[in-house]
């Protein structure tokens, strides 16, 4: 029996050095409205084991590939500053060892340590962001580190980013938007252009780290979280964005944040296993060419 959940659960025992760690951050200090962010991690890992190994799009076994999962970060006592200061020291680690790091959130705040670390190693990472929201506030209820403020913080340090799926903002993100003459990827402008895909991976020119708030997805999938935006992205969209990322670009970290699991929902924890699989499988994809799904 071990400690803590772990991705795939004992499928994970492949017997190969590992390429991928998952790395749990599990944070809910600053969430605006539905909590239970910090659950996050653990219902995604409780969910993964229930997927099939065999990727349905990619016809290989990805867990082949290696993942492992750590235990997860302990923040007792933590401020955000030292949050993201430990998540940034934990995904260094995994970088160090030329491992993909996937984080699991907990709340968007948790992005910010991340690409400090990615930062560190790809001086010209680009971020691209599914999120229903711009998360470009100056601050949230006084909180710089706020998850409401993830994207504006990675402004302040001018790492250029993509936002996709978006549909809810305020006034003062609206405004800093026509400012700064950024084209986010609203929802009706992925509805009204079909090379939108395209448009995205024209505007990188550098290492992608990819944050999905699972909030970015249409609450038909994805009802577990704070903030259920109607009319958000579908599986299609999203899986068409990351394999055009990983395929065109080199995506080089991901995390998934914001889930909030619920009774009655527990789809949407799979939903977010599964988006994991599906993007370490377009990732690790050379491995299992021409070898009938093994490596
Ligand atoms: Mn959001």
């Amino acid at each position: 029996m071990h400690a803590y959940p772990r991705f795939l659960a004992e499928e994970s025992e492949v017997g190969v050095a590992p390429r991928v760690s998952i790395l749990s951050a599990p944070l809910a200090a600053t969430v605006s409205w539905g909590e239970g962010t910090d659950q996050g991690p653990r219902a995604i890992l409780d969910a993964s084991p229930a997927l099939e190994v065999f990727d349905d799009e990619l016809l290989q076994e990805t867990i082949q590939a290696g993942i492992e999962t750590l235990a997860p970060l302990d923040f007792t006592g933590c401020s955000l500053e030292a949050v993201c200061e430990r998540i940034c020291q934990a995904v260094s680690a995994e970088l160090a060892r030329d491992r993909f790091p996937v984080l699991l959130g907990g709340e968007h705040s948790v992005t910010t340590g991340a690409v400090a670390a990615l930062l560190r190693e790809y001086p010209d990472l680009h971020v691209v962001q599914i999120d229903a929201h711009l998360d470009l506030r100056d601050a949230y209820e006084g909180t710089p580190l706020s998850h409401a403020a993830v994207m504006r913080r990675l402004d302040d340090l001018a790492i250029p980013f993509i936002q996709v799926g978006i549909r809810s903002f305020s006034q003062e993100e609206w405004l800093l938007v026509q400012e700064r003459g950024w084209q986010p990827f609203f929802m009706r402008r992925i509805k009204a252009e079909a090379d939108w895909v395209a448009k995205v991976c024209a505007g990188i020119n550098g290492p992608v780290y990819l944050t999905v708030d699972v909030d970015g997805f249409d609450p038909a999938i994805m009802p577990a979280t704070g903030t259920p935006e109607p009319d958000g992205m579908s599986w299609a969209m999203a899986t068409d964005l990351i394999r055009a990322l990983v395929r065109e670009k080199r995506l080089v970290g991901m995390d998934v944040v914001e889930l909030a699991p619920r009774p009655g929902a527990e789809h949407a924890a799979f939903c977010a296993a599964k988006l994991i699989y599906r993007t370490l499988g377009y990732l690790f994809e050379p491995l299992f060419a021409g070898q009938g799904g093994r490596p």
